[in-house]
């Protein structure tokens, strides 16, 4: 599929148009990036079914974008980039994701001191020769060189949400072949952690040469690293790597256990195996030399005592223990989730009005949905005044009407917790609201001190009923504000405050460790996706991903509630 290619290049597209200072353009190269990064059909097949008209029907392309992605399409380059890319030869794919360096700087950069990629601005920075230029100083200097760290730290790992639906699509074509008897994902994808180091297939066959062959020829891989037997490794040119073995069914499971990992969660279960005078391997649960379970997970699980642990707990987190004394944690799953209380609509520059949304919500059997505009403090995204929210209330109720039986829309904004903890709409309005997120959305360098008190102010705010994206990392790109969670956990329990965990793939936040440390506090949480774009609405998966892996149940989140017991607690002081 390359969707995802041609959103890249729109993305770029519009990053050179920004750096030329180019008005509008910039923003339709990225609406039209958006729509196609989280668009579930292929374009391609779109283009082959129904030709330049069906690329001009997705939301956000009109006729010179629908034009280039047919160029693309048709022979694999689009000319108007490569223009750009030979006028300013920058590896934008390293600089644009370093923080606080905007498209207009990175022009200046590069003309000024002909920086190309995350190589020359370390040099330049640690020479001192960028705080001098206009517009630059001594501080955004020392930023640079920070965010530098940071990009490197966190090279070589990919968003879970930005590849998962690849290789899904890799595992789907795999799985249809006749060789394979049965396929799985195993390592970090299995565990659906929010990064990917590389992605681990296991298969049984009785035909490996040929899974092998097939392996290696699909669609989109770069390189081939290594083709054996019944193993081989391949990257592919979205930049990850992919390994997959084949096995004998006599010891698939114990392969399917000790390739999940983690390697913690497998070190403490060849202990345990030990006490019990057992032998633990990728070959199976052994007693002296003779084999007693390897075929299935659960056998293996079960005769060494303990229930079969779910691959997001097994991070050697305490699972191990509680699975011994058969006590694990009743996960919640995407089917428990009743409705998404974190959505823009076209109201404050979404892509989508409400009618759009509450019909893709119906579409994915909700009770409930969260309309939750961005407020006026927030110009950049079209931030709603008092009046505005007004207006847009009395049209959602007026849809409430239309749709009743069918889905509940409740008025709601995420709206902004000034620097001084206050909240940048009247009273009036915030009471008209069913809930009201709040969240930081400026000036997230303040001591923890200050942070933290600013979001307390906010909870203890008696409009506030949500924190959204309460910690306000970014992965891979900003780390999170220096708060002291702790105290804001039991300031959220003694309020009665529910924090979001945020499902967008680069936010995930709160993160496993928090929603787990959340629950053990009885903090309620919320799992919202943030949907800018009716696509988005799907990312609501790896929010519940998130939270399996911080043991969340379903009285641990509001949005697997019904709607009345969930507006009580939002209502309870
Ligand atoms: P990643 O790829 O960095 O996101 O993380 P994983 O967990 O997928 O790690 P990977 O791909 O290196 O290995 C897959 C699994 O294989 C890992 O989760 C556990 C198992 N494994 C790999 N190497 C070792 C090891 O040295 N000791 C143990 N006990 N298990 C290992
Ligand atoms: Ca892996
Ligand atoms: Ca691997």
């Amino acid at each position: 599929m390359k969707n995802q290619e041609i959103a890249k290049i729109f993305y770029e597209i519009a990053y050179f148009l920004e750096m030329e200072g180019v008005q509008f353009k910039p923003f339709a190269y990225q609406k039209a990036g958006l729509t196609l990064e989280s668009l579930e059909r292929d374009v391609e097949e779109i283009y082959k079914k129904e030709g330049l008209e069906g690329l001009k029907k997705i939301p956000g392309v009109g006729e010179s974008i629908a034009l280039k992605i047919e160029e693309y399409l048709k022979t694999a380059r689009i000319r108007y980039y490569e223009d750009y890319r030979k006028k300013y030869p920058i590896n934008l794919e390293e600089l644009m994701h370093i923080e606080g360096l905007g498209p207009k700087r990175l022009k200046i950069l590069y003309d000024k001191l002909k920086i190309k990629n995350l190589e020359d601005l370390e040099k330049s920075a640690k020479a001192g020769k960028i705080s001098p230029l206009p517009g630059f100083g001594e501080k955004t200097e020392k930023n640079i060189l920070e965010a530098i760290e940071f990009a490197k730290r966190s090279k070589g790992r990919f968003l879970l949400g930005e590849i998962l639906p690849r290789v899904k699509e890799v595992y789907e074509k795999l799985k249809s072949l006749k060789e394979v008897e049965r396929i799985d994902m195993v390592g970090s994808i299995r565990r659906m952690k929010e990064t990917i180091g590389d992605v681990d297939f296991l298969v049984i066959s009785k035909n490996p040469a040929s899974i092998m062959d097939f392996f290696v020829s699909l669609p989109g891989i770069i390189k081939v690293w290594g083709k054996g037997n019944t193993k081989s490794s391949v990257r592919l040119k979205e930049g990850f790597d992919m390994d997959i073995r084949v096995l004998p069914k006599d010891s698939y499971g114990a392969a399917l256990q000790y390739f999940t990992g983690s390697k913690e969660h497998n070190i403490g279960l060849r202990k345990i195996a030990m006490e019990k005078g057992l032998k633990l391997s990728e070959y199976g649960l052994f007693k002296s030399a003779r084999l007693i379970a390897g075929q299935t997970e659960e056998e293996i699980y079960q005769k060494l005592g303990m229930d079969w642990i779910p691959p997001e707990l097994r991070e050697d987190r305490g699972e191990l223990e509680l699975a011994l004394k058969k006590r694990l944690p009743n996960l919640i799953e995407l089917k428990d989730i009743k409705g998404d209380l974190h959505i823009h609509s076209k109201f404050n520059g979404g892509a989508n009005t409400i009618e759009e949304i509450a019909e893709q919500a119906i579409r994915l059997g909700y009770a409930y949905i969260g309309i939750a505009d961005h407020t006026k403090f927030l110009k950049i995204e079209h931030g709603l005044d008092e009046e505005q929210i007004h207006q847009r209330n009395k049209h959602i109720e007026r849809l409430n009407e239309r749709y009743k039986g069918r889905i509940k829309i409740l008025k709601g904004c995420e709206a902004n917790i000034l620097p001084d903890g206050s909240i940048d709409l009247d009273d009036k309005c915030l009471k008209e609201q069913d809930f009201v997120i709040a969240g930081v959305h400026s000036r997230f360098k303040m001591t923890k001190q200050e942070m933290t008190e600013r979001i307390i102010k906010a909870m203890r705010n008696p409009h506030v009923d949500i924190i959204s994206h309460p910690t306000g990392r970014l992965i891979q790109k900003r780390d999170e504000y220096e708060i002291n969670l702790e105290k804001i956990l039991e300031v959220a329990k003694e309020t009665k405050t529910i924090l979001e965990i945020n499902s967008y793939p680069e936010r995930l936040d709160l993160n496993d460790v928090n929603i787990k440390r959340a629950k053990e506090l009885g903090v309620k949480m919320v799992i919202n996706t943030d949907a800018h774009h009716i696509d988005q609405l799907r990312f609501i998966e790896y929010g519940v991903y998130q939270a399996r892996r911080g043991w969340a149940e379903k009285e641990d989140i509001i949005n697997c509630w019904p709607l009345k017991e969930m507006l009580n607690f939002l209502k309870s002081p």
